[in-house]
């Protein structure tokens, strides 16, 4: 055998056995198991990972963004009438939360630490200034006569000392003042009965600059799966119920960086202490951010669905028993007894007739429901939303003629859009490690079209070679007989 047809045997050899190694590679899909062993290496929490940076110090920037609904007919609504509300916003804030006081323990399977937000207000990203003026219902208000509707005698009082200062139903306050606070008239007054009172009302009153208490969240160390998860919220490890935290949480996982490895079926579990209860969202649809592929979750109808559709959530009928319709959450237990109601901006999801209440409510898909959008190769979220609104329960109170002939209402006040898109730094890396996983997930296959190749050649080299040896040393046809 000559070196040339040496050769050409091993090409043949070679070909099937990286057509062999190709093909069970791919059935046994060892390269996304490496996949997953290097993702497993990385999601940790431990000094000097990026991750740990990551979720030390979120480098994407957050927006919370505030929409308020403008009364433009007070007067007639006291009559009786519907409500008809202007929609008005944005109103943007940068919003900080970085983890502060970190401390490992338990041999670093555990770190503890407290998250503080900051929302500095973004003028060039909002309709107005802060002291653009809102007419919406007086919250403290309504919250005072919800309790003492039935005290004759004080309320008598109330509504007097009320009629003195002139004090309505839907006065006007501005932004600033509803989402931060404002000392209120009413709750002063009753603060001399009452030391123990705080007369500062906001929606967001206390929420800047301080953090919502202790958390310990697993490191990942022991299971990869438990990244970020919380494990106690100021002690208590019960934090699908009442436990309050300001922020989302994807299985405990704060904010928004990281979810290990997602797939199509999966349930995100999110918590919310707006709602004070955790929700689940669902594969949507596929979807791309800045060039890179993700899916998008949402929560589905069934997760605000009332009790008769829904009988998971007749936990959320408060007292047992009363529920509202479809898509509200009464959640005047979390805010000191206050009448309010959550529920997706405009209604969205909800029973249509909270819709046909007021005018100026169009619930849209696109626009109000909340979604996050993960990369599922390596869990890195690369865009959220999460909106919601706030509502106040209106009711006519006999013993207070403020609420004049209103009708039984949930009214809404604000609505907020708290969102974060990956910044470009982190795409960009994001995409070379996706690629560089593509050509690792596809390598058996590269591997096939190798083997397939050589083989093709090896066929081509046999051809020529049989070819000129017969005309070369017989000059005869191939074929003929001798
Ligand atoms: C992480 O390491 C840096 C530098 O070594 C140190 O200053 C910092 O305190 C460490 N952080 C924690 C939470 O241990
Ligand atoms: C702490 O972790 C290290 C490395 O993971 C291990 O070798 C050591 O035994 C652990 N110590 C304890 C007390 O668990
Ligand atoms: C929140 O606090 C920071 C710093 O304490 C301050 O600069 C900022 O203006 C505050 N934001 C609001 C909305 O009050
Ligand atoms: C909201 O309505 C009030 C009363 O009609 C008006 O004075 C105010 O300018 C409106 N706010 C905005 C931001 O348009
Ligand atoms: C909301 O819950 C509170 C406290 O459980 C209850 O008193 C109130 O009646 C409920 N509101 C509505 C509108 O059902
Ligand atoms: C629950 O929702 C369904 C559908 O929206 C509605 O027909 C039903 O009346 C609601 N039940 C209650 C108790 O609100
Ligand atoms: C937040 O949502 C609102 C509508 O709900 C939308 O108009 C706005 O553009 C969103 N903000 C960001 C930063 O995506
Ligand atoms: C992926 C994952 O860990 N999912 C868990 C999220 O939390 C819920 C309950 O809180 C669990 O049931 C899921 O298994």
């Amino acid at each position: 055998m000559t070196l040339k047809t040496c050769c050409i045997y091993s090409t043949g050899v070679f070909s099937i056995l990286v057509l062999i190694a190709g093909i069970s590679f791919d059935l046994s899909s060892v390269f996304p198991h490496i996949i997953q062993a290097l993702v497993k290496e990385q999601v940790v929490l431990r000094n000097g990972t990026e991750a740990f940076e990551a979720w030390e110090n979120p480098p994407a920037p957050i927006y919370m963004q505030f929409y308020f609904f403008n009364l433009t007919n007070p007067a007639e609504v006291l009559e009786g009438d519907r409500p008809a509300v202007l929609e008005i916003g944005p109103y943007t804030y940068r919003e900080f939360r970085p983890m502060e006081q970190v401390s490992f323990l338990d041999n670093g399977t555990k770190v503890a630490a407290v998250n503080t937000k900051t929302y500095i207000f973004q003028r060039d990203m909002s309709r107005g200034p802060e002291s653009d003026l809102i007419r919406t219902v007086n919250v403290p208000a309504m919250t005072v006569m919800t309790m003492f509707k039935d005290w004759t005698v004080t309320a008598n009082l109330i509504s007097a000392y009320m009629r003195g200062k002139n004090e309505g139903l839907f006065p006007t306050r501005s932004v600033g003042e509803l989402l931060w606070g404002y000392q209120d008239g009413l709750l002063k007054a009753l603060k001399v009965l009452e030391p123990s009172l705080d007369d500062v009302f906001g929606l967001f009153y206390k929420s800047n600059a301080s953090n919502d208490g202790d958390y310990v969240f697993y490191t990942g160390r022991q299971n990869f799966q438990d990244f970020a998860r919380v494990d106690t919220w100021n002690g208590s490890s019960n934090l699908t119920w009442w436990s309050s935290d300001e922020c989302n949480m994807v299985n405990g996982t704060n904010g928004a960086s990281f979810h290990p490895v997602v797939s199509k079926n999966e349930r995100l579990y999110m918590f919310s202490s707006d709602l004070c209860r955790s929700l689940y969202a669902e594969y949507e649809q596929d979807v791309s951010v800045k060039g890179i592929p993700g899916f998008r979750f949402s929560p589905p109808s069934q997760v605000f669905a009332n009790a008769s559709v829904n009988p998971a959530n007749a936990g959320f009928c408060v007292p047992a028993g009363n529920c509202l319709g479809s898509g509200l959450l009464n959640i005047s237990t979390c805010k000191q007894g206050a009448p309010i109601i959550m529920s997706s901006p405009h209604f969205y999801q909800a029973d249509h007739k909270f819709v046909d209440d007021v005018f100026g409510m169009r619930p849209r898909k696109e626009l109000h429901q909340t979604a996050i959008d993960i990369n599922p190769l390596t869990g890195i979220i690369l865009q959220a939303a999460k909106r919601l609104q706030v509502n106040v329960f209106v009711q006519k109170f006999p013993t207070f003629s403020q609420t004049g002939n209103v009708r039984t209402m949930i009214f809404p006040v604000v609505y907020l859009n708290e969102s974060v898109v990956i910044d470009d730094a982190s795409a960009s890396k994001l995409h070379s490690i996706i690629t560089k996983q593509n050509v690792v997930v596809n390598a058996p296959f590269i591997l096939i079209g190798l083997g397939i190749i050589l083989g093709v050649v090896f066929m081509l080299l046999m051809c020529r070679q049989k070819v000129p040896e017969s005309t070369a040393s017989e000059r005869q046809p191939l074929l003929m007989p001798k």
